[in-house]
């Protein structure tokens, strides 16, 4: 039986669907591009004598090695995204192939079951490379971006204009088999009815769900992915990651969708109409128009120092503090 996307993303808060993406087609050419970022870093900032020897090791072990260099917020340079502080030598990971993916018509008509067919990128993005939790520094323990991603909900991460009544809908993709043992991700099951929740600060300044102690008593279901899989999360829903005790990476990217005409709750960074019924709608059509618009929303954060942030605690009162509204 064809499966109703829109019914199960109603009824659990979240749809996995099977088998969507194309690995060589859709996936691989992001992998690629990421393994070109690497090799540059390691012309950066490997010393000389050990450059080729680097330079021959594998995807893992490269980045292993970067890692022990201790480079600063290493991890920036492969996210699809401007960091949260961003002065006028943040960079980030814009290639083509990640436009592609954001583009992916296999991915747009499956976020049209839920938002219809009027559909913007949204800028809240972000690709996540996860080594062996043994291999990540105590500080990063609890780092989504690269560690385990403490429980939130999506909503909590747009601004108030955002978190006013914009339909999120947050695509994540696995680049690798994802299951409890590599950390994939977790959701509390039917939270997705109980709305936007208090957040507050989490480790380094990430949001936490507050009050979330309470979670342990609740029901949680897995989202394991393969690759190929995508996973729909509505925004609501109350998630987070496990810690990757595998002794292998753990890739994913989180795209993120609204519907168009609504706030995308990180202005001034782009959020662009990629479906319309009006093709004439659709005016950013090529990597280089994207790429401009991210350049000119960081023109426009650099004299702030910031390119998005969230009100934290998001309630300043007790009143949707989770254990008050379960
Ligand atoms: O992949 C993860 O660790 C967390 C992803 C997540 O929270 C999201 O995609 O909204
Ligand atoms: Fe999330």
């Amino acid at each position: 039986m064809a499966q109703n996307i829109r019914k199960e993303f109603e009824k659990n808060g979240f749809v996995r669907i099977r088998n969507v993406l194309d690995y060589k087609l859709d996936l691989e050419p992001i992998l690629n591009d990421m393994a070109f970022i690497m090799n540059r870093l390691v012309h950066r900032f490997v010393p000389k004598k050990d450059k080729k020897r680097v330079l021959g090791l594998s995807f893992k072990k490269k980045y292993s090695h970067l890692v022990k260099l201790n480079i600063p917020e290493l991890d920036q340079y492969f996210n699809i995204r401007l960091p949260q502080n961003v002065n006028v030598d943040s960079d980030f990971f814009a290639s083509q192939s990640i436009f592609n993916l954001i583009k992916n018509n296999k991915i747009l008509e499956k976020v049209s079951k839920i938002l219809g067919q009027e559909i913007s990128s949204n800028p809240c993005q972000n690709s996540r490379i996860k080594q062996p939790e043994k291999a990540i520094s105590k500080k990063n323990l609890h780092d989504g971006l690269v560690g385990r991603t403490p429980w939130h909900q999506d909503a909590g991460v747009m601004n108030k204009k955002g978190q006013k009544g914009t339909e999120l809908v947050t695509c994540w993709i696995p680049f690798t088999k994802t299951r409890i043992e590599n950390g994939c991700m977790m959701a509390v099951k039917e939270s997705h009815k109980l709305g936007l929740v208090n957040h507050d600060t989490g480790s380094k300044g990430q949001v936490e769900i507050k009050g979330k102690e309470k979670i342990d008593d609740l029901k949680t279901i897995a989202l394991e992915a393969n690759v190929g899989d995508i996973i729909l999360l509505s925004r609501y829903l109350i998630h987070c990651s496990l810690p990757n005790k595998s002794k292998n990476f753990r890739i994913s990217m989180d795209l993120r969708f609204n519907k168009t005409g609504q706030h995308s709750g990180r202005d001034p960074l782009p959020s662009f109409v990629v479906k319309s019924k009006n093709r004439k709608k659709i005016k950013v059509n090529n990597y280089k128009q994207w790429i401009a618009m991210w350049e000119e929303a960081k023109n426009k954060c650099i004299p702030r120092k910031w390119t998005y942030k969230y009100p934290l605690p998001t309630f300043k009162n007790s009143k949707r503090d989770l254990p008050n509204v379960i």
